[in-house]
């Protein structure tokens, strides 16, 4: 914000100057009226409407009738369209180097966090970081991601039914926007927005109970809602019933996500955001993990039971979750679970809502390399596939060509 402080401090300077320029002007008035005069009070009054504009522009609540594109306008609760400021952008330029460039923005989908294996509740702490970061989509594609722990998705969080979650979220001083974060297993206002509006260097903290198990998303609902979680704010959560759920041998995390970029596919350098196509629902890229890599991210072995809680940050588009080559045995859909929810068997592709889970589960019996994909293929073109490898022994009582 420091662009905005200087940009206050010049525009009271030039009031200042102007101030002293139209008192010197009207007091020569009253001697004569020449030239010189005349021009020392046009130049006043263009000072002062100089200084008047830069000043306003200072605020730190951003002017959005200078959002880009301009004539952007919404329907949101309040007004805010998905546009980002110009001189948000201009902000972002100024301190494009304070931001941290994260290596490796996609979130390892091996990073869940064990079983609680818990009989009983009991209170859980959990602290996410809300951070802008610069890395990554693809090699030579950069862009300005906004993160829950500088990954893509956020970190992925674990509680039972019953237990009491003390969730603090801190603001890194780096970020440049107010985040929050909803979490679609809390009941309450917001889902926990409306207690963690936190500006850059702020934390705050709330309380809540996990009532009801399931595979739950969090994202950000800072306004405008769509701009936040097209930058990459998302993540999940599972509650898990009592008594867990049943042991697996691998267990992964993907989450679908969207990103808007000006200057269409492959464009590289650090592309910018492009609101227009978030609004019309025409992502540039639609990733697993926030980037597109062909580097195995899944990995298992031959007879491994394999689970893979899938998530969808959206923010338009409904995923038709596949992995080729595999048939889920069992599918929890919508990530449901709990007395009543009864899990489907056999199936091909689920569908993950955006906000919405799924978590999926089959036996890895043939090696290879699989791709998971979202079946609407056409979005392969747009980076919506990932790798899964199997290691092992071939298995020609279930796959093996003929001789
Ligand atoms: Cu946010």
């Amino acid at each position: 914000m420091y662009f905005f402080l200087v940009l206050r401090l010049l525009a009271v300077v030039v009031c200042v100057i102007a101030a002293w320029f139209l008192a010197r002007g009207m007091f020569l008035l009253r001697k004569r009226s020449d030239h010189a005069v005349r021009k020392l009070i046009d130049a006043g009054v263009a000072l002062l409407a100089a200084g008047g504009i830069a000043y306003a522009l200072s605020g730190t609540s951003y002017p959005l009738r200078f959002a880009m594109p301009p004539d952007m306008q919404a329907m949101t609760m309040d007004a805010r369209p998905a546009s980002l400021p110009l001189l948000s952008a201009l902000d972002f330029v100024m301190h494009s180097g304070s931001f941290e460039r994260v290596a490796d923005i996609g979130r390892n989908p091996g990073d869940v966090p064990p079983p609680t294996n818990r009989t009983e509740p009991t209170t859980v702490q959990i602290s996410i970081v809300a951070k802008e970061v610069i890395a990554e989509v693809a090699p030579g594609i950069s862009f300005n991601y906004w993160t829950y722990d500088g990954t893509v998705p956020g970190p992925m969080e674990r509680v039972r039914v019953g237990d009491i979650v003390d969730l603090t979220l801190t603001n890194d001083p780096t970020s440049l926007h107010p985040h929050t974060i909803d979490l679609h297993a809390v009941t309450g206002p917001g889902g926990g927005a409306s207690l963690t509006n936190v500006k850059p260097g702020e934390s705050k903290s709330f309380r809540w109970l996990a009532k009801n198990p399931g595979l739950y998303v969090y994202h950000c609902a800072t306004s405008n809602v769509s701009t936040h979680n097209s930058h990459g704010q998302y993540g999940l959560i599972l509650v898990e019933p009592e008594g867990g759920l049943p042991p697996v041998d691998k267990e992964f995390y993907l989450t679908q996500g969207e990103l808007y970029t000006l200057g269409g596919i492959g464009k590289t350098g650090l592309v910018a955001f492009d609101s227009q196509g978030l609004v019309d629902g025409n992502p540039t890229y639609v990733t697993f993990n926030g980037k597109i890599d062909a580097t195995p991210r899944l990995k298992a072995n031959v007879g491994d039971r394999v689970r893979i809680y899938v998530g969808n940050g959206g923010v338009n588009l409904i995923s038709s979750f596949h992995v080729i080559g595999e048939i889920f045995d069992t599918v929890y859909p919508e990530g449901a679970m709990g007395d009543g929810s009864a899990a489907m068997h056999n199936v091909q592709t689920t569908a993950v809502l955006p906000g919405g889970s799924s978590i999926v589960e089959f036996t890895a019996d043939v090696p290879g390399k699989y791709l998971v994909v979202d079946h609407a293929l056409a979005r392969m073109n747009k980076g919506a596939w990932a790798v899964l490898e199997v290691d092992g022994a071939n298995q020609p009582n279930v796959f093996s060509a003929i001789r």
